[in-house]
């Protein structure tokens, strides 16, 4: 999604370290003095990438969050005048034309004294969730919180009155979990918007004149208090914006108008008309909003820079039916979180408690089962970003910087995990959920790809993760002022088995090169184009020399033979040709052994370019 609004202000449920609120107002005075009196859509195109990704680190490093509906519908559960209605429960009030004055009585009868905060915030943490997303508004239009511009909600219109949106903001601080909410634009009660279409409420085709007030006067007032009262919130989902009377300006509007009120917050994509129906992507274009919102359904690939979280049900509905029986397994939910990790998007899982409070059994038993595999297996979930295999036979990836973690469904019956990647490029393999981390035994294949010897027996039905530890990013050797590049032996990256650099007792160099498999690179920068000479500083002790080698770089390869030097710390420095960068930039140089007839290859110090003046 493009660049968006205002300042950048860091949130973070779980550490809690934001910026000083001084440091905020600053900002944004500088930003709305010098245009008008108010946050306008200009402000939103001042966030840099660096402000965005701030902004969206935590969200990002989640990855598995709770979406909880619940609402009057589970009153009903899914059954109006002893007939049940189909569909998903919380649309059970359009579904079964039910007219607004008729379906507050369920209000009425809303009386979870079951509820307890504490205990669904617990569900979410122990099944490895970071955030839970609650339905502050439905559709309904009945207010879970203590609104002072209305009386449709919790304190005023039902018996409970007990603010439930306070107990898990309350709740949530407790125990480190991030505190969002769902609110539906459309409002199938409030006579400023839908319930004068009834009998259709959902009518996409009708405008209700008088919506805009109901935007100005309830909305937005209605939002504030959602922000100030329950704040600082992680996401605000909105839902219900395909209705004629939502377009896109009210909803950039909005965006920017929710920002100013909680600069660092986040905002899916249903804020504005950016959505492409339940595929749930942004359109091509400037469309308000910061991520898409899959519904039902994971993307069958990886977008690359697109933000994205998949919202689903454990059963068909949101809101809870006392009849939906339709329970997805346990196996089955958990692939979803790893495919979508894997992908590189969030999974908000649905829970619809009762009408006494209760997340129904099965949906926590579920998490339960998905908490015991997080407990081992989180470090491959949260802070990953997508598969770099495009598809990978027996399972997913998913990647952090020098890992990547194998998520294998399909257990190999032979005991031979392969993996298209260099064997060279991977030092370590290990079962993620064995504390010993004990080493599994890598090799290749005939075509150098990696070949992971794992048990015969597999450790996880549902998902095995198989880490592999990578070569960390080398450094870059950059060009002299001279213009001279000088490689040495503990700047070089060694893949391999057994060459490896050593120091002391006058060694600098890489040493213990005794399989000819064994290689050596370096990268770094020319600044200043031109031929080089290529200058091999080594050294080898009598009767192990004569190994042949190949130095790469640039696409030129340059041979050599190691020749005695007298002792395996008589280092000598030969050229062994030249080699020519015609433009600047960052280059790899490598040093592969070719034929290694004594046992050795030698002892590498450094590779020197020194350029050639005319
Ligand atoms: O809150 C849950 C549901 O109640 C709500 N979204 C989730 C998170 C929802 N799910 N399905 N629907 C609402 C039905 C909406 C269907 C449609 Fe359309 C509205 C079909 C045509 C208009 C949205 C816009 C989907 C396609 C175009």
């Amino acid at each position: 999604m493009s660049n968006k609004t205002t300042t950048s202000q860091t949130y973070t449920p779980l550490h809690r370290c934001r910026k000083s609120p001084a440091i905020v107002i600053m900002v944004l005075s500088f930003l709305v003095i010098p245009a008008c009196a108010q946050i306008t859509a200009k402000s939103t195109l001042l966030e840099t990438k660096k402000q965005r990704d701030e902004r969206m680190k935590w969200w990002r490093e989640a990855r598995f969050g709770m979406f909880i509906h619940w609402g009057v519908y589970s009153v009903p559960a899914g059954t109006y005048r002893g007939k049940r209605i189909p569909g998903i429960g919380e649309w059970i009030m359009e579904r079964a034309d039910i007219p607004a004055a008729e379906y507050e009585q369920f209000a009425k009868q809303f009386n979870p004294v079951k509820f307890n905060a504490d205990q669904w915030v617990q569900i979410a943490g122990n099944a490895g969730m970071k955030y839970i997303v609650i339905t502050s508004k439905h559709h309904d239009g009945f207010c879970l919180w203590d609104s002072k511009v209305t009386n449709y909600d919790i304190m005023d219109a039902s018996p409970f009155k007990r603010d439930i949106l306070k107990e898990l903001s309350v709740a949530c601080k407790k125990h480190g979990i991030g505190l969002c909410f769902y609110h539906s634009i459309m409002d199938w009660h409030h006579p400023d918007a839908q319930a004068t279409f009834y009998p259709n409420y959902n009518d996409t085709d009708r405008l209700n004149p008088k919506f805009p007030r109901y935007v100005k006067t309830y909305m937005k007032p209605q939002l504030r208090e959602l922000i100030t009262n329950y704040g600082p919130l992680g996401v605000l989902w909105f839902d219900g914006e395909w209705i004629k009377d939502w377009t896109e300006p009210q909803g950039r509007d909005l965006y920017n108008y929710v920002r100013s009120l909680q600069p660092d917050i986040i905002i899916n994509n249903r804020i504005g008309k950016g959505r492409k129906s339940m595929q749930g992507l942004t359109k091509e274009g400037y469309f308000a909003g910061d991520f898409g919102t899959p519904e039902q359904q994971i993307p069958a690939t990886g977008l690359p820079d697109v933000d994205w979280e998949t919202c689903m049900t454990m059963n068909n509905t949101w809101g809870f039916k006392s009849y939906d029986h339709n329970w997805k397994s346990t196996e089955d939910l958990l692939r979803k979180l790893v495919d979508i990790a894997s992908k590189g998007g969030n999974f908000l899982l649905n829970v619809g408690p009762n009408a006494e409070g209760l997340i129904p059994q099965p949906s926590v038993e579920r998490l339960a089962a998905m908490g015991e595999w997080m407990a081992k297996n989180s470090e491959s979930i949260y802070g990953t970003t997508a598969s770099p295999f495009e598809k990978l036979p027996w399972g997913r990836c998913t990647a952090k910087s020098g890992k990547l973690y194998l998520h294998v469904f399909d257990w190999p019956k032979d005991g031979e995990l392969k993996v298209s990647l260099p064997r060279h490029d991977v030092q370590k393999a290990y079962l993620l959920a064995r504390k010993d981390r004990a080493d599994l035994l890598i090799d290749s294949d005939e075509s150098g790809n990696l070949v992971v010897t794992v048990p015969r027996k597999t450790p996880d039905t549902i998902d095995t993760v198989v880490v592999l530890e990578m070569e960390a990013e080398p450094a870059v050797t950059p060009q002299g002022k001279d213009g001279t590049v000088v490689l040495k032996a503990n700047n070089a990256v060694v893949r391999g088995t057994n060459a490896r650099y050593e120091s002391g007792g006058g060694k600098d160099n890489i040493g213990y090169w005794t399989n000819p498999d064994d290689y050596v690179t370096w990268r770094f920068n020319v600044t200043k184009a031109g031929t080089f000479n290529a200058e091999v500083t080594f050294a080898c002790a009598a009767g192990m020399s004569g190994s042949k080698y190949v130095l790469t770089v640039g696409g030129q390869e340059l041979a050599g033979t190691v020749k005695d030097t007298g002792g395996w710390t008589s280092f000598v420095t030969e050229k062994i040709g030249t080699v020519k960068f015609s433009s600047p930039g960052t280059y790899n140089l490598s040093v592969k052994p070719k034929t290694m007839p004594r046992g050795a290859v030698m002892n590498l110090k450094s590779v020197t370019l020194v350029p050639i003046r005319k």
